[in-house]
């Protein structure tokens, strides 16, 4: 061999430096990175527990005014990715605050939305001037473009849980956002919306308002929580996901948000589930009771013991499975019907 002749990887180095200037970059460098062999998410599985979150939602109540923040939100930001505000690579999760008296001035974006009640009564929000007010485990969208604002005639202070596609959007680079003038007039009557699409009939002469997003914005805790503990006595319950319930937009039969599936699940006391994976991260809100969330990946193993207004994500491909000795309730959330419209979900129910 000749000494004075350049080794491949000084070759290689040579040409990576000569073109770096140019902005080329060799793909076989990176090939197995980008198409892995199977999803490997850089986000981790993480537990926020209430009473740990708590304190410091009221000590930004003290620090801060709905109305100067705009929204008194924490973020939960997943902890392999923090400040890059998402808790999954897809999806935004937050706590937001609301103390009495308050108000949340209207604005609309592009971003979708949906809140999850975790504390208090009394506060609402309104969609396209019609208000919801809120109670513990309500289900309340705010579609893309929609105007929002929200207020507060509770006693006390309430909390929710927030949920938006934002990375989605940011990926695209395809965000709008619009300020309106303080709060919305009220144009519909509260309760309009539901009156209209959810009993299982439809306006004849009416088309949904908010395009590909439900024509009802708020599905209310009662309605659901009787709808599963009605299935939890039509044994026997789903040896993964015990008692499994989506919602959805009653005009079409999807999802309720064009980005976002929404579930509920009750876990009946003594449910002891099977291991599943599934290629949509999915964001948890514990709404009754109490669980065992065991998660894994690889070498690592997570187990989180839960209890009520508790939230934790479980990220895409991580192996998961759930306990409960008492029963417990679950509202999670995902990017599942993107995944469902680019073919691309895929889910493993293991044994
Ligand atoms: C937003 O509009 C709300 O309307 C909450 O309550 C959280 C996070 C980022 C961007 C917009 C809300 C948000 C948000």
């Amino acid at each position: 061999m000749n000494a004075e002749m350049p080794s491949a990887t000084d070759v290689r180095r040579a040409l990576y430096d000569d073109m770096a200037p140019h902005h080329l970059t060799p793909l076989w460098e990176v090939l197995h990175a980008l198409v892995p062999r199977q999803p490997a998410s850089p986000c981790v599985a993480a537990h926020w527990k209430y009473g740990e979150v708590r304190p410091f939602l009221m000590r930004a109540g003290a620090a801060i005014t709905a109305e100067e923040a705009v929204r008194r939100v924490l973020i939960l930001e997943n902890p392999a990715l923090r400040g890059q505000s998402c808790i999954t690579q897809s999806l935004y999760a937050g706590l937001q605050l609301i103390l009495p008296g308050e108000r949340a001035p209207s604005h609309r974006h592009t971003q979708s939305a949906l809140r999850f009640i975790v504390e208090g009564t009394g506060a609402w929000t309104a969609v396209d001037g019609e208000r919801a007010v809120m109670h513990p485990g309500d289900f309340i969208i705010t579609p893309s473009w929609a105007w929002h604002d929200h207020g507060s005639e509770a006693d006390g202070p309430v909390v929710w849980l927030d949920g938006l596609d934002i990375p989605m959007l940011r990926f695209f680079d395809a965000g709008f956002a619009e300020n309106g003038s303080g709060a919305q007039p009220q144009a519909h009557a509260p309760g309009a919306s539901f009156a209209r699409w959810g009993h299982n009939m439809a306006p004849v002469r009416h088309q949904p308002p908010f395009g590909l997003s439900s024509p009802i914005f708020s599905y209310p805790y009662d309605r659901s929580r009787e709808a599963l503990h009605a299935l939890e006595r039509d044994e026997p319950v789903d040896a993964w996901d015990g008692v499994k319930l989506r919602y959805v937009n009653p005009a079409t039969g999807g999802s309720p948000m064009p980005t976002m599936a929404t579930f509920m699940q009750r876990l009946p006391p003594g449910f002891d589930g099977r291991p599943f994976r599934q290629t949509d991260g999915a964001v948890y809100s514990v709404v009754e009771g109490t669980g065992t969330v065991h998660v894994s990946q690889g070498d690592t193993q997570q187990v989180f013991e839960v209890g009520p207004r508790d939230h934790f994500v479980i990220p895409t491909w991580h192996t998961a499975r759930w306990q409960s000795a008492d029963g417990c309730v679950l509202f999670s959330f995902s990017d599942r019907p993107v995944q469902q419209a680019l073919g691309i979900h895929k889910e493993e129910r293991l044994s």
